[in-house]
């Protein structure tokens, strides 16, 4: 398949022992925190656990809630390096973390359309851990839609308009026992 060229998918960015010290002191180092989201009048626990890292001047409202970063850890920067420097001239300063427990947690259909991310953000995402599909639909037309499967190790780079056309979700997958964590790295302008 061919992907949309605001899209670009690499694979095994980490060799798989990177992969497993990088996930090991993700989930041990990171602050981890449980968010809520009200629907119809009543706050549900998010499906995931989150954490946002990032200079000091990047906050960061996500559905909803104002988040004000975390300063970046050593692990945190080794990561963004790598990035940068794959994806030269690509700047970031922030990223927002997932950590999916199993195959019950998920991300629900949205867009990466924050004002703060300005008019055609770059975002990064890298994945360490379980494979999981993820799921892009047009906006204007939901029956243009496709699929991909993140591999840990892997990077994601989404570019360009993707944001205004498309939404993305990481659905359950039940069957999946085995936890994932996801970096978005983006840039706070
Ligand atoms: O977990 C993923 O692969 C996607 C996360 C995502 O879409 C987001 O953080 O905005
Ligand atoms: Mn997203």
């Amino acid at each position: 398949m061919s992907l949309p060229q605001q899209l670009q998918y690499h694979e095994n960015i980490f060799d798989t022992q990177s992969q497993n010290t990088l996930f090991d002191s993700l989930k041990h180092d990171i602050a981890w925190k449980q968010d809520h989201i009200k629907l119809f009048g009543k706050v549900h626990p998010t499906p995931r656990l989150v954490a946002w890292y990032g200079d000091p001047h990047c906050t960061y409202t996500y559905s909803g809630v104002v988040n004000t970063p975390l300063a970046w850890t050593p692990t945190l920067l080794a990561i963004k390096d790598r990035i940068e420097q794959l994806l030269y001239p690509a700047k970031f300063n922030c990223v927002l973390l997932n950590f999916y427990r199993d195959g019950h947690d998920k991300m629900g259909w949205h867009s990466d359309d924050e004002k703060e991310l300005g008019p055609n953000p770059s975002i990064a995402s890298v994945s360490f851990g379980a494979t999981r599909r993820f799921d892009f639909k047009h906006k204007t037309d939901p029956s243009n839609k496709f699929s991909l499967e993140l591999h840990s190790g892997s990077v994601l780079l989404m570019q360009g308009d993707m944001q205004h056309h498309w939404l993305h979700q990481l659905p359950a997958q039940k069957r999946i026992l085995t936890p994932r964590i996801n970096l978005t790295f983006r840039f706070i302008h």
